[in-house]
């Protein structure tokens, strides 16, 4: 367990003109690259393999390992695929990310891609963000200008191309199977795993698929070694990661620390909850993973931590909610994402998340039974794990564990014949 911060993806932050190409040079930037070259790609998996990275878009996978899946003796050409097409509620690292150090990100796709053999690189950028799209465009092309891209990167004989491609804003084209149909230019659904994407991906080809913040994590472990990124964190979350506070804290934002960190912690480094509030629930990974409440204040903020309390760390997107919230609205709000933003593919989760937002909605406004309770629970058991993909798997997780966690604020609903929060009050209403 730690209490200090870790500032590495976020260090440089505060400077505003760090996305430049000469900002990311002048503090050491491209020159993992050199190290990296300098390596059999064979030994740059290794070196993340024993560094313990785990994947950073929610699931943990480790990196290196996923990147040994992917079959060198297969003819066909191989491809890196960057996921930034971050939409989880309450998930915000990404995009900063990207428009803090473009480069860092183009930096270890670079390294990466080298690694798999790979020579040619796709980041996929949610469409909304007009803003970051042109922001790595610039990045990779002054990358190619600098001779960072192209032929004979460095006159190391390795050759890449990246292509930024914008999503067209569907939350299902962050699983990455749905964003391989996206890629390839077709309606974003999920593909059946497996075959998984290291073995048949993109056009049918070996692919990787990494978050950004774990593709960002690798110019600073081939620079630094293996060892340095292992002696942080936990003895089976290594290294460090960005956590997203939001919601009722004095100061939301990104703090990069140790995996391992507690949210007391956070919280603490965050100036606290509210004034005159306290906390009442909150999300460890997004909206997709189970609220905790206070009596988690202590759990590690690791794989195994979170797991074992109940939940999963996912993105750590940790949304913070005091004691002014209404939960049921809550998670009615959230549902309603999920309903919305289900590719109808599948049948428990196109009619599943629909239902759910039918029982959630009359019980927020104090109509049903208690019985109701009982209805949404068995709604969620006919959804988690018979759905295509993980998108109804996460929209079940704050339905259950709201009715879990409070209970009796639900049957306060039917009791009080509507929601007992003043809406004034609440900020679930704003
Ligand atoms: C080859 C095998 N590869 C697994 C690969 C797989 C994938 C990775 C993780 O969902 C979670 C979800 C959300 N051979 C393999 C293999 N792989 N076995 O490993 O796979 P998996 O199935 O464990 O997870 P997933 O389907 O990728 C991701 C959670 O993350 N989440 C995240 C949400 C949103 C964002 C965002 O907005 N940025 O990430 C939040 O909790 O619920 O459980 O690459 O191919 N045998």
């Amino acid at each position: 367990m730690t209490d200090t911060l870790t500032p590495v993806l976020t260090d440089n932050w505060g400077d505003e003109r760090a996305w430049t190409l000469a900002a990311y040079e002048a503090r050491g930037g491209y020159r993992a690259l050199d190290k990296a070259f300098a390596m059999a790609p064979d030994a740059v998996i290794e070196e993340v393999k024993e560094s313990g990275l785990r994947g950073r878009g929610g699931a943990g996978f480790p990196t290196g390992m996923k990147w040994g899946f992917i079959p060198q003796d297969n003819p066909k050409p191989k491809y890196l695929v960057v996921n930034a097409d971050e939409s989880e509620p309450g998930t915000c690292k990404d995009i900063p990310l990207m428009m803090a150090s473009p480069h860092t990100l183009v930096e270890g796709v670079i390294i990466s891609s080298y690694a798999i053999r790979a020579n040619k690189a796709f980041i996929y950028i949610r469409g909304e963000v007009l803003h970051v799209i042109r922001r790595v465009q610039r990045a990779v092309q002054e990358a190619y200008l600098a001779g960072h891209l192209g032929t004979n990167i460095h006159g190391s004989g390795y050759d890449l191309d990246i292509v930024v491609h914008a999503g067209a804003g569907a939350y299902i084209c962050g699983e990455e199977t749905a964003l391989l149909e996206g890629l390839e230019g077709r309606r974003g659904q999920p593909r059946l795993r497996p075959p998984f994407p290291a073995v048949a991906g993109l056009y049918a080809s070996p692919t990787v698929i990494n978050n950004v913040e774990s593709i960002a994590s690798v110019p600073s472990i081939i620079a630094n070694g293996r060892g340095w990124f292992s002696s942080m964190g936990t003895e089976k979350s290594k290294g460090y990661g960005i956590f997203s506070l939001s919601g009722h804290v004095q100061k939301p934002g990104q703090y990069e620390a140790p995996l391992g960190i507690t949210l007391r912690t956070l919280i603490d480094l965050a100036g606290g909850i509210r004034e005159g509030h306290e906390l009442k629930f909150w999300t460890p990974g997004g909206s997709s993973t189970p609220l905790l409440t206070a009596e988690h204040l202590d759990v590690p903020l690791d794989f195994e931590g979170v797991g074992a309390a109940g939940s999963m760390l996912g993105t750590r997107a940790l949304q913070i909610f005091d004691d002014s919230t209404c939960v049921v609205r809550a998670v009615l709000r959230w549902t309603e994402f999920y309903k919305h933003e289900s590719c109808g593919k599948c049948t428990p989760c196109r009619e599943g998340t629909w239902w759910l937002v039918q029982v959630l909605a009359a019980l927020e406004k104090g109509e049903g039974t208690e019985e109701d309770l009982d209805l949404l629970l068995d709604q969620c058991d006919n959804i988690l794990g018979r759905s295509f993909c993980a998108l109804a798997d996460g929209a079940v997780s704050p339905v259950a564990s709201s009715i879990q966690y409070f209970r009796d604020e639900y049957i306060a609903h039917l009791t009080q014949g509507g929601c007992p929060f003043d809406p004034a009050r609440s900020t679930a209403w704003a």
